[in-house]
C-alpha cells in the first residue's frame, strides 16, 4: 500500500503528542512537530524523492534520525519508535487525546493534577466542575468536553439490521442514480447480515469525473459531515447512523468489497492463508510481489487463495475457511425456500388484524401455510385467550380453511410457560391443536438452573412443539435470561420438538451460534415472523439472515417442509 506524506506527518504528530505526555525533552517534541509540518508542506511525495535517491537531510528540520524514520515508514508503513511509545503511554490517556480541545498539554495536566487517566474519570471530574479551575481550562472547555463525551456515547449505539436497511436502501438507490456511478454496495456487518450494525460501509465504483462524493454529502438525510476526501467520506445521518463511503477503482472492486465486508476475524485468517502461498492481500487486490493477480471480483480473491466463494454471512472466523477447504460449505437457506410461518398473531390477542387478513397477506408473501398462535390467558396484557375463546378461534379457522384457497391455516397457540414449567392451558384443548408454541413471558430473573428446569419441564409436555424466542433477549433493551441453551437443544432432540428462530428484528432469537449447535444436534429450527400485523411477514427476511449466519440449510428448517411433510412431523411430535 502506498505511503503518503500525510501518513508520515500523522505518525510524527502522534509521536510528539505522546512524547509530550511522557515529559520528554521539549526539543525532541518540537523536532517531531516541525518535521510533521515540513512533510505536509512539501508539495512532493517523499516516496518519490526516496525512490529517486534524493538526500532527505537537506530538507529543513530533517536530520539523520528523522530521515531514517521516514525511510522506515515508507518501507513498512509504521515507525517502531511509535509502537514503543504506544506501549509506554496508557491507552486510556491516548483516548483522552482524541477528545477535541484536549491536546497533550491538557492531557498531561489532567493526569498530573487530578490523576485522570480514563474517559470515565474525565467525565466525572467535568460533571463535578473540577476541570474549569485548572490552568488553561475554563467553564466553556469543561462543557465542551462533557458534550463530546455525551455525543460519543450516543454514537456507540448500534442499529437493528432492519432499521439500518430502511436507511440503506434509499441511499443506495440515490447513489446509483448519480452520473458515472457503476456499482453501489453496502459491505461490513450489514452485508454479513448481522442482527445489529455499528455503521454502514458503502462501496462505490464510478468514472473519475463522477460527482458521487459531492452528491453523497448533499444527501437529504445527512446531518453532519465528519470527513470528506476524494475517495472516502464519513457522515452521520439525522437518525444518528454513521455512513462510510469509499470510492474504489473498477479493478479493485472485488478486493475492496471482500476487505470491507469483513469480518476482521475472517479477513485475518484469509490473509494468513495468502501469506502461506506467498501472496499479499489487501483492499486493492491480491499481489504476488508487485504483480496484481486478482481483485476485480470477489470470487477472484477467493480463487487466488484456493477457496470457493464463501457467503458473507459465514465470514466470522467460525470454521468457514476449514469448511470451504474441505468443500463442505453449507447451501444456505433462502427466503424463497420458506413455505410457511408457524407463529402468527391476530387481534384476538395483541395482533392488529383478523385471521383472514393475516392469511391473505401470508399468501401474498408466497407462503403456503401459517399457524395462528395467539397468546394464552396468563398474558393478560396481550389479552390472552382462555380455553373458551381459543375454542371459538378453532371453529373460525375451520370455516376459513373451507373458504380460502391457496393458503392453509394451522391451529396453534403461543402458550405461556408458567413459573413451574406447566403450560397455561389444559391438555384437553392443547390436544385439539396442530402445534403448541411454548414461550417464557415472565420471571426472566430465575436462576440459571431454575430457568432451565422450567423450560425442560414444559418441553416434557406431550403437546409441546416449538420453543418460542428461546433466550428472551431484546436487542439493545433486555439481556437474554440465564439458561443452559446447549441442554435445551439436547432435550429438544431427545423429545422430538423444535426451536424457534423468532424473526422480529429486535429478537432474532435463537442466536446464530446456537442455530449452528442445533443443526449439529439434528434439531430443526422454525423461522417464524411472530407477526402481529400483515406487514410483519417482512420480518422473515431478518430471520433468514440470522439463519444463514447460523449455517442453516433448507433441510434444517421445519417450515421449509411441504405442508404434507410438516403434518407428518407434527403428528409424530403430538402423538
Ligand atoms: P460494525 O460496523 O461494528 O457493525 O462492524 P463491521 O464489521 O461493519 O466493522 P467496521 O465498520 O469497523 O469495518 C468494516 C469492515 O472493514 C470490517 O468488517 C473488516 C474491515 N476492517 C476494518 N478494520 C479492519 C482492520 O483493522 N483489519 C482488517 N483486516 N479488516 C478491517
Ligand atoms: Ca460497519
Ligand atoms: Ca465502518
Amino acid at each position: 500500500m502506498p505511503v503518503h506524506n500525510e501518513d508520515i506527518a500523522v505518525i510524527f504528530e502522534e509521536m510528539a503528542d505522546l512524547l509530550e505526555i511522557e515529559n520528554a525533552n521539549p526539543f525532541r517534541v518540537r523536532a517531531y512537530r516541525n518535521a510533521a509540518r515540513t512533510v505536509r508542506g512539501l508539495g512532493r511525495e517523499l516516496s518519490e524523492m526516496v525512490a529517486a535517491g534524493e538526500d532527505l537531510t537537506r530538507l529543513p528540520g530533517i536530520g539523520k534520525d528523522l530521515a531514517a524514520k521516514i525511510e522506515e515508514i515508507l518501507a513498512t508503513g509504521h515507525a517502531r519508535a511509535l509502537d514503543k511509545l504506544h506501549k509506554q503511554v496508557p491507552a486510556s490517556l491516548e483516548a483522552l487525546l482524541k477528545i477535541p480541545g484536549l491536546g497533550p498539554k491538557r492531557v498531561k495536566l489532567l493526569y498530573q493534577q487530578l490523576h485522570i487517566r480514563t474517559l470515565k474519570q474525565l467525565e466525572n471530574a467535568a460533571r463535578q466542575g473540577r476541570l474549569q479551575d485548572l490552568p488553561g481550562f475554563g467553564v466553556k472547555i469543561e462543557q465542551r468536553i462533557l458534550d463530546t463525551i455525551e455525543a460519543r456515547r450516543s454514537q456507540e449505539k448500534r442499529f437493528l439490521h432492519n432499521t439500518a436497511r430502511q436507511y440503506a436502501e434509499p441511499l443506495v438507490a440515490y447513489l446509483r442514480a448519480v452520473a458515472g456511478v457503476d456499482e453501489v454496495v453496502v459491505a461490513g456487518s450489514y452485508r454479513r447480515g448481522k442482527d445489529t450494525v455499528g455503521d454502514l460501509d458503502i462501496l462505490v465504483t464510478a468514472r473519475a469525473d463522477s460527482p458521487v462524493m459531492q452528491r453523497f454529502i448533499e444527501y437529504d438525510e445527512v446531518h453532519e459531515i465528519v470527513s470528506k476526501g476524494t475517495t472516502r467520506a464519513t457522515v452521520f445521518l439525522r437518525c444518528g447512523l454513521q455512513v462510510d463511503l469509499r470510492v474504489v477503482e473498477q479493478q479493485s472492486y472485488g478486493a475492496a468489497l471482500y476487505y470491507f465486508t469483513g469480518s476482521k476475524a475472517h479477513n485475518i485468517r484469509v490473509r494468513r492463508l495468502a501469506q502461506q502461498r506467498g501472496l499479499k492481500i489487501n483492499e486493492y487486490g491480491v499481489f504476488k510481489g508487485e504483480r496484481r493477480i486478482a481483485g476485480k471480483t470477489e470470487l477472484s480473491v477467493f480463487k487466488a487463495v484456493g477457496l470457493p466463494f464463501i457467503p458473507p454471512e459465514l465470514r466470522e472466523g467460525r470454521g468457514e475457511i476449514e469448511a470451504a477447504q474441505a468443500n463442505k460449505l453449507p447451501r444456505l437457506i433462502t427466503l424463497q425456500e420458506l413455505r410457511g410461518d408457524l407463529h402468527v398473531h391476530t387481534n384476538a390477542s395483541d395482533g392488529n388484524a383478523g385471521i383472514e387478513e393475516m392469511a391473505r397477506a401470508a399468501r401474498q408473501h408466497g407462503l403456503e401455510y401459517i399457524a395462528i398462535t395467539d397468546h394464552t390467558r396468563s398474558l393478560t396484557v396481550a389479552h390472552g385467550l382462555d380455553e373458551k375463546r381459543l375454542h371459538q378461534q378453532l371453529e373460525e379457522i375451520d370455516r376459513l380453511n373451507e373458504k380460502l384457497g391457496g393458503i392453509t391455516l394451522l391451529k396453534g397457540s403461543e402458550v405461556d410457560i408458567l413459573e413451574d414449567g406447566r403450560l397455561d392451558l389444559p391438555e384437553s384443548i392443547l390436544s385439539q391443536l396442530d402445534l403448541v408454541i411454548g414461550a417464557v413471558h415472565s420471571k426472566f430473573r430465575l436462576s440459571r438452573s431454575r430457568q432451565t428446569a422450567r423450560i425442560l419441564r414444559a418441553m416434557d409436555s406431550k403437546y409441546f412443539t416449538i420453543l418460542a424466542h428461546p433466550s428472551g433477549r431484546l436487542l439493545e433493551e433486555r439481556e437474554a435470561y440465564e439458561v443452559e441453551m446447549p441442554r435445551i437443544i439436547k432435550a429438544a432432540r431427545e423429545r422430538g420438538c423444535y426451536l424457534e428462530l423468532n424473526s422480529q428484528p429486535q429478537r432474532l432469537d435463537l442466536i446464530d451460534t446456537y442455530c449452528q449447535l442445533a443443526k449439529e444436534q439434528g434439531v430443526l429450527i422454525a423461522i417464524n415472523s411472530d407477526g402481529h400485523s400483515p406487514a410483519n411477514y417482512g420480518f422473515l427476511q431478518d430471520g433468514i439472515n440470522q439463519a444463514r449466519r447460523g449455517w442453516l440449510e433448507k433441510k434444517n428448517v421445519l417450515n421449509a417442509c411441504s405442508l404434507r411433510e410438516l403434518r407428518k412431523k407434527l403428528k409424530a411430535t403430538m402423538g
